[in-house]
């Protein structure tokens, strides 16, 4: 591969010219924007502690009532971004939201799409396009693309949950917006008791539903309970991997994002194979060394770490007697509906 002219190469009144048009010479910078071989992220592996964030997150609970926050949130930011950017990665935004006894987060929608998965506290709850999600360690709720979604706080002690947004890439397109809106009334039964088992679904002729998004809140007592039955059932499997999906299509949850749950048997090392998106790991239950690049991460109950695509990615349960749960983000949908995806090995 030969050297590239570079840009000082150029006479200064050359430059000047095409500046004068807004022209630019591509030579200069086509190596920075298709490097040789393989992408170069900016996203750095990144770890965030939730014994160092849990008091500072508290604090602001008593610095910012929740009426001059709206969301009361510390932003999980990937130094490789800029802090100020609010990116885990170049599609992926996270945070740690605080709702204390009787707060209310007040009736919003907007373009980006949401998830949250719960981390601590009982008695809170969003309610999604009109139907109330209680909140429990582990449950991954849903609020998508366009829907009103709003949090409540029935209970006694503080409830904080990881917020996971596709923002920064809606950002990038210059497509995000929100709008404000009244209070949601509340409807009848919990949506996702009607598709509690797996595989079967309600038949639509009975009941039909006119949503992309049939299920909004996957309870952590059945994804834990798949995981481990998957385990059972396959004791040579080496990845024992859910993802959270549409039940009405088998699809991703989501559009844009993927979430699955992760189940490491005790004493298990996996080695993941090297792809082109970038993934969170939040640990729900027990601990896991997770090593990005050659970084090692020790996770214990709700930490997170971000790995860059095209990493190197090996998952170490600590434990010889217990199984290890995890919880994994990424950008996969949007690579494959891209056509982008890749795996390596
Ligand atoms: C949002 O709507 C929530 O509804 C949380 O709880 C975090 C971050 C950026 C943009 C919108 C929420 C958000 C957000």
């Amino acid at each position: 591969m030969n050297e590239l002219g570079r840009l000082d190469d150029l006479p200064a009144d050359y430059v000047e010219a095409l500046k004068k048009q807004n022209l630019v010479p591509l030579w200069p910078s086509l190596r920075a924007v298709l490097p040789p071989g393989r992408p170069r992220p900016l996203t750095q592996p990144t770890f965030w502690s939730y014994e160092a964030l849990r008091p500072l997150l508290l604090k602001a609970g008593e610095l910012t009532p929740i009426e001059k926050a709206e969301r009361r949130v510390l932003v999980l930011a990937n130094p490789g971004h800029g802090l100020e950017n609010m990116k885990a990665s170049s599609a992926m935004y996270l945070g740690m939201q605080l709702l204390l006894p009787g707060e209310w987060a007040p009736a919003h929608r907007h373009t980006p799409n949401a998830v949250r998965m719960i981390v601590e506290g009982e008695g809170a709850y969003t309610t999604v396009d009109g139907q109330k999600c209680p909140m429990s360690r582990g449950d991954l709720i849903l609020t998508p693309t366009g829907l009103w979604h709003e949090h409540g706080h029935d209970g006694s002690v503080p409830v904080v949950w990881l917020d996971v947004l596709d923002l920064p890439l809606v950002y990038y397109m210059e497509a995000s917006y929100h709008i404000d809106g009244p209070r949601q009334a509340v409807q009848p039964g919990q949506g996702e008791r009607r598709y509690a088992r797996g595989g079967i679904v309600p038949t639509p002729v009975f009941e039909r539903t006119n949503t992309p998004y049939p299920m909004l809140r996957y309870p952590w007592s059945e994804a834990k309970a798949a995981l481990q039955a998957l385990a059972a059932d396959q004791p040579q499997l080496a990845s024992v991997q859910v993802t959270y999906t549409n039940p009405e299509t088998g699809g991703h949850a989501e559009n844009i994002l993927g979430f699955y749950a992760q189940m490491l048997r005790p004493g298990q090392t996996l080695r993941l194979p090297v792809r082109s998106p970038a993934t969170v790991f939040h640990q729900i239950e027990g601990g896991t060394t997770v090593t990005i690049e050659g970084s090692a991460f020790a996770l214990a109950e709700a930490d997170t770490c971000c790995a860059p695509g095209w990493s190197e990615i090996v998952l170490a349960n600590r434990s010889d007697t217990e199984p290890s749960f995890l919880f994994l983000a990424d950008e996969a949908p949007l690579h494959t509906k891209l056509g982008v995806y890749e795996v390596r090995g």
